[in-house]
């Protein structure tokens, strides 16, 4: 593990701001998001895999399309980071932050966050029987190397 990253909690870059930013500025409407949807639909998430760029803000919409409850659980990728949760899906938090959301028949819920640490994070759904799962890889971007 490298140390030294960008922390998530921090007062963040925000040299692209040209008025004074509210704290989690780095989550205002004013950044330029990447909008990515996942879809369950047959007790499948729809992509398997989804790629992000690191730092940059991302909307993450995830849909319901059964008639039957699923449950996002993100491993690792969501810890210790700041999110704008919104939907009717039904969140649960830890000390280490986003661990569940609950998905009800054709719900929605939408994820604003920034990944900040590169590598591959597995999600799944963890009702009994269901065998759900995929992978979403944070990737450093290229050609950003100073
Ligand atoms: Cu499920």
């Amino acid at each position: 593990m490298v140390g030294g990253g960008i922390r998530p909690d921090g007062p963040g870059d925000v040299s692209w701001a040209s008025s004074p930013a509210p704290p989690n500025s780095d989550l205002s409407d004013t950044a330029e998001e990447n909008s990515v949807t996942l879809t369950i639909k047959s007790r499948v998430f729809i992509p398997e895999t989804i790629s992000l760029p690191m730092g940059q803000k991302t909307h993450l919409t995830i849909i319901n399309h059964d008639s039957e409850l699923h449950a996002f659980v993100p491993v690792g990728l969501l810890t210790h980071t700041h999110i704008n949760l919104s939907g009717n899906g039904a969140p649960q938090f830890g000390k280490e932050g986003l661990l569940r959301v609950l998905l009800p028949t054709r719900g929605q819920t939408d994820i604003v966050f920034i990944p900040t640490r590169p590598g591959n994070y597995p999600f799944f759904c963890d009702l009994p029987g269901h065998v759900m799962r995929g992978n979403i890889v944070v990737q450093e971007k290229k050609g950003m190397v100073e």
